[in-house]
């Protein structure tokens, strides 16, 4: 046995490749690679080590393979998902579980033993006529406690390419490591593909798409699929098992951005904060004038009793559409920079331009997206209509070219932590910005209480509230309750824990009508910077802490040289005690019935929150605003 794995590697690998991997003293590495190999049966393979002339290579192969077409720009490159592609693949992501295993009712899982039959067959000599990337890869930064190393198998050049540019590289860190090395691995392939236009190929066999996730060997296999959310293993699938072991290791993988406020006097203070898909998480972390740090992924230590956290990327997969040159300058400045981008589901002009939905100026008239050749007015077989970029268009950049980049991201130490934020789209419910009593109160009512309501971007009836805890549903590879309880131990552990918030950009009044503006984001966290640091008072109501009237006129002023109205004030921070109970109630009977379990101390909180509601409704009615409480 020991001897076919090393025969394999001499005979598939080619000198140079090989030499390069025999660099890395770690016999896990060779064995899950030979392993693969012999299975999948690639016509080559290319070891990549962290050199400028390997990155180049990929970059080369994707278009040759015709993972990505060149524009204008010959920096910038465009990749196509095939038409049902677009998007994480929920019904075919699957956990593999042994028996006796079971991760309750909102999880999907399957035997393991059946998904591990199964995902072999499909993806036996899938790679039949492709070349093979091997690439090594580092979450969190280098030489850190907070570091996993990675091994990714892959097919296609434009995951290669992405990972590039959202990763740090990892040859050297293993070849340093050597034995050490606990890595997580991904086998991905694209699958036969197909024509897409632009000279742009596709996979082809969607039925038999999967995604399946092995904790027990820390591998995940990705197979049929070319969308970043189901085949860049370090992205979601690595969270997946970065979730499982900070379980067992007692720190946390949470899906948050971080991000530094800019206080009084130069003062810095860092919050991260989780909001699902599409409910503003990364134009938080982006807003111009304060610093950014990541968008999408963090780890969790208790450091001598305070959180650090870092980012475990270093670039972004961000949502394109709308982005306009006056709401959103930064983000607008990196798109049309001469650095390197990956545009993805992006319409390509016949000048080799990009156009996606919002963009500023007028909508051509054809040119090539993920439906083929397209034409304004174009309709799917169902008759509707296609827009010119998928609503999940995409870009990928190195973080490193937006102008407010904070270096401290590459800090082994991570950065320190005062406040966590829980976001949700609530159209109804909560006020815009408001503080939790304390870790536990927050970790309960805010994070495991997070519904977001669902929007024309997703298929299904629009404004549904869904239960996602701490934004985190599609990735936990625990039970739910094990995960709530996780989070409370950690806060418990710390000495000096950092407050929790919840934020509701999308709250609208009774006609309909949203009460906040796109830019107020910015002054909810500039209020969160005061109260982290003991520099404003805030109001007590039955559901946390809430600013005051004063306090937010300042801030509006000093930020934006804007008059902030007392009515509006109003509005926005009445509670709403009906609406607020009602969500007391929804969120018993989940943690009741879909969630295994559920520690104790959740029903205790959401029952004494509905009795604070209950005694102020007695009191001061069903809306009550700030200024009689
Ligand atoms: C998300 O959907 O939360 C993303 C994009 O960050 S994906 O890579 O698809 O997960
Ligand atoms: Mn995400």
């Amino acid at each position: 046995m020991e001897q076919e794995f090393v025969q394999i590697l001499k005979s598939r690998l080619g000198d140079e490749n090989h030499k390069k991997l025999m660099k890395i003293n770690n016999q896990e590495v060779h064995k899950f690679i030979a392993k693969f190999v012999e299975l999948c049966n690639p016509a080559k393979v290319f070891i990549c080590t962290d050199s400028d002339e390997d990155i180049q290579y990929i970059k080369d192969a994707a278009i040759r393979d015709k993972g990505e077409a060149s524009l204008a720009n010959p920096n910038h490159t465009v990749h196509f998902d095939g038409y049902y592609d677009q998007a994480r693949d929920k019904q075919k992501t699957k956990f593999l579980l042994p028996k006796g295993v079971d991760l309750g009712p909102e999880i999907n899982a399957m035997d393991r033993d059946d998904g591990l039959k199964e995902i072999y067959s499909i993806m036996k000599n899938i790679l039949e006529g492709h070349e093979l990337f091997v690439k090594f890869f580092c979450l969190g930064p280098r030489n850190s406690e907070f570091t996993i190393t990675c091994v990714q198998l892959t097919d296609s050049a434009y995951v290669a390419h992405s990972e590039d540019l959202l990763y740090r590289q990892g040859y050297e860190e293993f070849v340093s490591l050597g034995e050490k090395a606990q890595f997580f691995k991904f086998v991905h392939s694209q699958g036969e593909t197909e024509e897409a236009g632009l000279d742009l190929q596709v996979s082809k066999n969607k039925d038999k798409r999967r995604v399946y996730i092995d904790l027990t060997d820390e591998v995940i296999y990705s197979a049929n699929t070319q969308y970043g959310g189901n085949t860049i293993g370090l992205k979601k699938l690595a969270m997946r098992l970065a979730i499982n072991r900070a379980s067992k290791e007692g720190w946390l993988t949470e899906h948050m951005f971080i991000t530094g406020v800019n206080g009084p006097e130069g003062r810095v203070s860092y919050f991260m904060g989780a909001y699902p898909s599409m409910c503003g998480k990364t134009s938080t972390a982006m807003i111009e004038g304060e610093r950014i740090v990541g968008d999408d992924i963090a780890y969790l230590r208790n450091i001598n009793g305070n959180v650090h956290a870092v980012n475990v990327e270093k670039g972004i997969f961000g949502i394109i559409e709308g982005i306009n040159s006056t709401d959103d300058h930064l983000q607008w400045k990196a798109l049309h920079s001469d650095n390197e981008l990956i545009f993805s589901n992006v319409l390509v002009t016949p000048d080799k331009k990009v156009y996606w939905n919002g963009k500023d100026g007028d909508c051509p008239q054809k040119g090539h997206n993920h439906s083929g050749e397209w034409f304004l007015g174009k309709k799917d077989s169902d008759g509707k209509d296609i827009t010119p970029s998928h609503k999940n268009a995409r870009f990928t950049l190195d973080m490193k070219i937006l102008d407010n980049y904070d270096s401290i991201m590459e800090d082994p130490k991570g950065v320190l932590i005062r406040g966590v934020i829980y976001g949700g789209r609530d159209s109804d419910t909560w006020v815009p910005v408001e503080e939790a009593f304390d870790w536990a109160h927050g970790i309960i009512s805010k994070g495991a209480g997070l519904e977001s309501e669902t929007t024309a971007a997703t298929l299904g009836k629009e404004g549904v509230r869904v239960f996602n805890p701490m934004s985190n549903l599609d990735f936990l590879s625990i039970p739910i309750g094990r995960y709530v309880q996780n989070n409370l131990d950690f806060g418990r552990g710390l000495s000096s824990a950092p407050k929790v918030f919840s934020v509701n950009y999308f709250l609208k009044d009774s006609e309909g009508n949203w009460l906040n503006h796109k830019n107020d984001k910015r002054i909810w966290l500039k209020w969160m910077e005061l109260r982290v640091n003991g520099d404003a008072d805030a109001i007590r109501t039955p559901t946390g802490f809430i600013p005051k009237y004063e306090d937010l006129k300042r801030l509006f002023r000093e930020t934006y040289d804007k008059e902030y109205l007392k009515e509006d004030y109003i509005k926005q921070f009445t509670i709403r005690v009906p609406e607020n109970l009602a969500k007391i109630n929804r969120l018993i009977e989940i943690y009741k019935t879909r969630v295994l379990d559920t520690p104790d101390i959740v029903f205790k909180v959401l029952e004494d929150q509905r009795g604070m509601l209950e005694k102020t409704r007695a009191e001061l009615g069903d809306y009550i605003s700030p200024y009689d409480l």
